[in-house]
């Protein structure tokens, strides 16, 4: 077997030559692999070269060294880069004056509805990154770490995998329990899937089995007493104004708005919560039989949305009839045309039969309030129908709007423009009229969605901050806190009855977690509102007070101009009082909502049927009837008494559900 190595060592020659013997190898020694045998057998070999050899060899291994580190410095750049960019990122987020978060920009992504982290893993091969959970704090910006993937694990891993998804979601849970905004305590997330991934699945109706299965709460006096108010209010619009829009009670007629029985759809879930049963089914057949939204009819969207869609969605919700559902698909799909402007504002009037939709006749503007007060009902349209187009539209408004100028420390003009999209009449700011349910809408719909649409929460917060800084004051002699309105600079202290809807909605946030100083501030207001009927002649409140800012011997707090002196039987501090009694227990909130309800039976009780709005509350002994049941004193106004008076938390309970801005109660996506 020929062999290069011999026993005296072989000639230098320029040139590498590596020859095995396996002689060598296995004749004297045996097979050797030993690694001292190794390291001598290499050693001899690098003897055996040529300085020239060794040198050529040296040169290459330092050539390679060279090349090595160049080509890793230049590869780690992209990657420096990008980590710096990402710290980058978050360091350039604007500062919002009053509310510091770590990354406001970020939310959660749209997830679909269907995604079930855990049993079947492996069946979704790729996940999305999720986007880090930030954390609202004024210092230590926190950054939650990336949530554990569990979906890459197989069939077989199942058991695992659901302990590390329940112990993931523990951890994710502590790390989530507290988030402050100014030194409040936000519990943020009882919750949930963020609102557009509820609308990839149709959702069931929430109904009301898990209040069925426990012992129902009898029904007290006080409830009994709104039971014959609101049969006594029915039997007047059964009588006279069966199927139309609003009874006339003092001529025994009816008055049209949009000819669409606004009284009996406004009035549906009152019935269901009261135990009307009967009365109920009446018009549930009114409901299949004679509604019809095919009709060539100019409604307005804000009304329609609130009082029609938002009424059948909670009807049906709570009846789980999915007649109701129907009917709310078909109106919310006439509603639509109205996003058809050039900003996507929706215009104020549609006719729900031709599919048109416009401004009102001497404007192009829309009332903020009604743009932005349509968003609860729109969301939970999608939710139920699986359609995104419903809140893909009311979305919109909500982000445009939050992004305007025009605000005053949060709080907003009260008109914008459905073709620039920019707010108009600028320097104007109240809590009533059309700027009202904007500023309750905002707290709801992050209620609603789960706590987790943080743009929603910020507004919200700014504005009562505003609220504070430029529209609170006190009136004299009894120093009642109130709400008045700025124009151009100069103070008003006009407080709407409407504005007696804060109370109640501070009370809610306060609920959810927000600053105990809204809670506060929420008690000061419904004694105002409270003192809004008790400083009145009849014990009703006007539509519009002025309070004294300086004490003047023989006038009281509350002032009442000859033109503002109606009172529609609005529900707004009957609501509030609702709130208020359900979170504090309280019962001086049921014993003033009480004296209201007497008072409304004294002086607006049709003895025929119905109940009437009157012109003059600070005349007792002729309060002038007006001769109109508005629909929201069934929808409203005796829901709310009716709901005040109950001890049942599950009642409605709030934690569950959300009531719109009609009074119709809309489940709550993930409920606490
Ligand atoms: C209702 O239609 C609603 O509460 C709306 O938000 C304001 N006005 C009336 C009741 O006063």
């Amino acid at each position: 077997m020929y062999s290069a190595a011999a026993a005296s060592p072989p000639p230098r020659r320029d040139f590498i030559s590596v020859t095995l013997s396996p002689e060598e190898a296995v004749g004297a020694g045996g097979y050797n692999n030993s690694k001292a045998w190794r390291r001598r057998s290499c050693w001899r070999k690098w003897k055996q070269l040529s300085r020239l050899q060794r040198s050529v060899i040296l040169f290459l291994f330092a050539f390679l060294a060279v090349c090595g580190v160049i080509s890793y410095t230049s590869m780690g750049e992209p990657w420096k880069s990008l980590t710096n960019k990402s710290v980058d990122d978050q360091r350039t987020e604007p500062e919002i004056p009053g509310l510091k978060l770590a990354n406001p920009a970020v939310l959660p992504a749209p997830q679909k509805a269907d995604a079930n982290l855990g049993d079947y893993a492996e069946l979704s091969p790729q996940k999305p990154p999720k986007p880090p959970h930030v954390w609202r704090g004024p210092s230590n910006l926190q950054i939650k770490p990336p949530r554990r993937d569990v979906r890459l694990k197989t069939r077989h891993d199942t058991s695992r995998v659901v302990e590390e998804q329940v112990q993931a979601d523990k951890e994710e849970k502590t790390e989530k329990s507290i988030i402050s905004w100014r030194g409040a305590v936000i519990e943020p997330d009882q919750s949930t899937e963020p609102p557009s991934s509820k609308i990839k699945e149709p959702e069931k109706p929430s109904s009301v089995e898990a209040e069925d299965q426990k012992e129902p709460v009898p029904i007290n006096e006080r409830q009994m007493a709104v039971i014959e108010a609101f049969r006594h209010a029915w039997k007047g619009y059964k009588d006279f104004a069966w199927g139309h829009d609003e009874l006339k009670p003092l001529s025994k007629s009816y008055s049209e708005w949009f000819g669409l029985g606004l009284t009996l759809i406004d009035a549906l879930d009152t019935m269901w919560i009261l135990g009307l049963k009967e009365e109920f089914e009446e018009a549930r057949k009114w409901v299949a039989n004679d509604l019809v939204f095919d009709k060539n009819v100019d409604v307005n969207l804000f009304e329609s949305t609130i009082r029609i869609l938002g009424g059948l969605l909670s009807t049906y919700h709570l009846s789980g009839d999915s007649l109701f559902l129907e009917k709310a698909k078909d109106i919310g799909n006439r509603l639509m045309p109205a996003f058809k402007t050039p900003s996507k504002i929706p215009y104020s009037d549609v006719n729900i039969g031709r599919g048109t939709a416009h401004p009102p006749r001497w404007t192009s503007d829309s009332t903020v309030a009604e743009v932005t007060s349509i968003q609860l009902e729109f969301r939970e349209l999608s939710r139920l129908t699986g359609d995104e187009k419903f809140q893909k539209a009311v979305d919109e408004v909500m982000k445009h709007v939050h992004t305007l100028s025009g605000k005053n420390d949060g709080l907003v003009p009260m008109f914008i423009n459905t073709n620039s999209g920019q707010f108009t009449h600028l320097g104007v700011y109240t809590l009533g009229a059309r700027a009202d349910s904007y500023y309750e809408y905002l707290l709801k719909q992050w209620i609603q969605g789960g706590k987790k649409e943080n743009e929603l929460l910020e507004d919200y917060m700014r504005a009562i901050e505003g609220v504070k800084k430029h529209l609170l004051q006190k009136s004299q002699p009894k120093e009642l806190t109130f709400v008045g309105e700025l124009a151009h600079g100069h103070f008003s202290a006009k407080m709407d009855h409407l504005v007696c809807f804060l109370p109640g909605t501070l009370a809610l946030g306060a609920h959810n977690g927000l600053t105990a100083d809204h809670m506060k501030l929420a008690e000061a207001l419904i004694e105002t509102c409270y003192q809004m009927y008790a400083q009145v002649e009849t014990g009703l409140s006007p539509e519009i007070v002025h309070f004294n800012l300086h004490a003047q011997k023989g006038h009281k707090d509350v002032e009442i101009k000859p033109a503002d002196r109606h009172n529609l039987l609005r529900p707004e501090t009957v609501e509030s009082l609702f709130y208020m009694y359900r979170f504090t227990g309280d019962k001086k909130y049921q014993d003033w909502g009480w004296e209201i309800l007497q008072n409304f039976n004294k002086y607006t009780r049709v003895p025929t049927g119905g109940y009437t709005s009157i012109n003059n509350v600070q005349n007792p002994s002729n309060p002038e009837p007006r001769d109109k049941m508005e629909s929201f004193f069934l929808g409203e106004t005796l829901k709310y008494m009716f709901l005040l008076f109950s001890e049942d938390i599950d009642l409605i309970n709030l934690d569950k559900y959300i009531f719109n801005t009609e009074a119709h109660p809309l489940p709550i996506w993930v409920p606490a």
